[in-house]
């Protein structure tokens, strides 16, 4: 017990009942409370989140192309502990869940009916802006917000050799000794409700989906209660290999992952209109590229001021995205920084931001206009049936217009249910994690399965509750104070490395200066003792 950081634990705890206890006891008046949240934060500081994503990428790049990127994550010479692809997967499935499951089957089809920029719903530029904008939600932008956080916690484990497991530790070159006061405990804390809030979206979503899927094999209704007893489930999976140390249960679930995924995608892409999906996939990237920083920055400024009906597009969309890579984002680049060992930051950078965004694409490109393709051609009215049954239904229904659904509903339903445990995992894992003050090789068993169950409780309100927007806020509203954090990681990453490569002027590398530092503070030591 004496391991456990009690502070942090305790206002983790407490902070993630005190948001959900009341929306369990009232759950009428709390869904006008959530709802009246997210639109004041989305109304008021949308443009903070807006300016995250974008300042986000302008420091990475910058970053990746200075003097600070070519820094190695490790000695000179040393391999990269990871090859390329086995590092890119890993990358990949530590930061994405579910959720592309979810929205690369559909998001398409919210933008269809409700684009952007005032378009009429369902024109042809609609059609258009509706499969590029789910490829820009999940591209570059985002995929360099989740890489931040990775530039400090990596530098400090394999430059400066000092592994940092909390995101409070991270913070140490700017805050300097206030971290070790109440301060740093507030720091872990909201890091901590963040991913809480992140998670809850992710697992709110993916349920009724895993459900819908479950119905359509056998014939089980989704009813609330079946979805409470299928994330039950996802948890107990998980628990079960946590709990009995299968370290190895995991990796196994990952590499099935993987394939099960590999499979997926290549039979939709062939079975499918493989000519349309190449098509409007290459036609999005080129409206991508020719809108990128217009898409960045729209925020609807003269919406009703001009007499213009407003579409709350920004709100709904850019900003809530934003928000939900943010609050992942210290936690996958916990992930991200452990697996980079022997990569140069600039390597860590471009490979996140080209591999993370390729991965998406691909999902997005041939799961989406899949749907698009028999929208348009109107063998299967997506638009209707999701109007009608709601998106998790419609997504099931998408894949029935394939030849042998009989099992690429299965595979489509497994592949949900190995994607949302894992998530439960790492991230109970990180949570568990930071609320120990040593942790060996693991944190502790009970530690972890106690965040896995409290990773429920969130989510199992907002499914309750229900709403898309109720969905979102979560992430909306738990992610506003990672926005400072992320901040000062980004201070922290710049001010340690300036410093090392100011000082190693005389040196090959910064990694050669902190170990010649780190040889005289040890001989200084020595020299002590023997005067003592
Ligand atoms: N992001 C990538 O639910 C998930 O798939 C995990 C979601 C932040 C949109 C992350």
């Amino acid at each position: 017990m004496k391991i456990i950081d009690w502070p942090t634990f305790i206002g983790a705890l407490f902070l993630i009942l005190a948001v959900s206890i009341p929306l369990i006891l009232f759950p009428e008046a709390g869904a006008v409370v959530v709802n009246m949240a997210n639109e004041f934060m989305t109304e008021t500081f949308g443009v903070v989140y807006l300016f995250v994503g974008l300042a986000a990428f302008v420091f990475l790049m910058y970053v990746a192309f200075s003097k600070n990127g070519k820094v190695k994550l490790g000695y000179e010479g040393e391999k990269k502990e990871f090859n390329t692809f086995s590092w890119a997967a890993m990358m990949f499935s530590a930061g994405i869940g579910s959720s592309i499951l979810y929205w690369g089957m559909i998001e398409w089809a919210y933008y269809y009916q409700g684009p952007p920029f005032g378009l009429t719903p369902e024109s042809p530029e609609a059609i258009s802006w509706s499969t590029a904008y789910g490829i820009f939600h999940w591209g570059p932008m985002a995929w360099a917000i989740y890489t931040l956080p990775a530039l400090p916690i990596a530098y400090f484990y394999y430059v400066r050799k000092q592994p940092v497991l909390k995101i409070s530790e991270a913070v140490r070159p700017v805050l300097g000794k206030l971290v070790d006061t109440p301060i740093g405990v507030v720091i872990d804390v909201l890091f901590m409700f963040g991913l809480m809030g992140g998670a809850g979206t992710t697992l709110a979503l993916g349920t009724p989906m895993i459900a819908a899927g479950v119905e359509d094999i056998t014939g089980i209704p989704a009813t609330l209660g079946m979805q409470v007893v299928i994330m039950m489930l996802c948890t107990a999976i998980f628990a079960t290999s946590a709990y009995f140390g299968l370290k190895k249960g995991i990796k196994i679930l990952s590499d099935i992952n993987l394939w099960l995924t590999i499979f997926l995608l290549t039979f939709v892409f062939v079975m499918g209109p493989t000519l349309f999906i190449s098509n409007t996939t290459f036609t999005s990237i080129g409206i991508i590229l020719d809108n990128f920083f217009k898409m960045a920055t729209w925020l609807e400024p003269f919406g009703n001021l001009a007499g213009f009906e407003k579409t709350n597009f920004p709100q709904k969309w850019t900003i809530f995205y934003w928000a939900w890579w943010v609050v992942y984002a210290p936690f996958v680049g916990l992930f991200v920084a452990r697996i980079s060992r022997g990569r140069t930051i600039q390597e860590m950078i471009l490979g996140t931001m080209i591999y993370g965004t390729v991965g998406c694409m691909l999902f997005f490109g041939i799961l989406g206009n899949f749907g698009l393709y028999l929208q348009l051609t109107g063998s299967f009215d997506v638009i209707g049936y999701m109007n009608e049954a709601g998106a998790p239904a419609t997504i099931i229904a998408i894949l029935h217009q394939l030849p042998l659904t009989k099992i690429i509903v299965p595979i489509f339903t497994v592949l949900a249910i190995i994607f949302l445990s894992t998530t439960f995992d790492s991230a109970s894992f990180i949570l568990a994690a930071v609320v120990q003050k040593r942790v060996e090789s693991e944190p502790l068993r009970w530690n972890r399965l106690f965040w896995a169950f409290t990773l429920t409780l969130l989510p199992l309100v907002l499914m309750f509750i229900g709403g898309l927007e109720t969905l979102q806020t979560a992430s909306i509203v738990a992610g506003f104070p990672v926005i400072f954090i992320m901040f000062l990681l980004a201070w922290s990453f710049m001010k340690a490395s300036n410093e090392d490569i100011l000082a190693s002027k005389d040196y090959d590398s910064p990694m050669i200066h902190i170990r010649r530092r780190e040889e005289k503070i040890l001989k200084q030591k020595k020299r002590k003792l023997h005067g003592d």
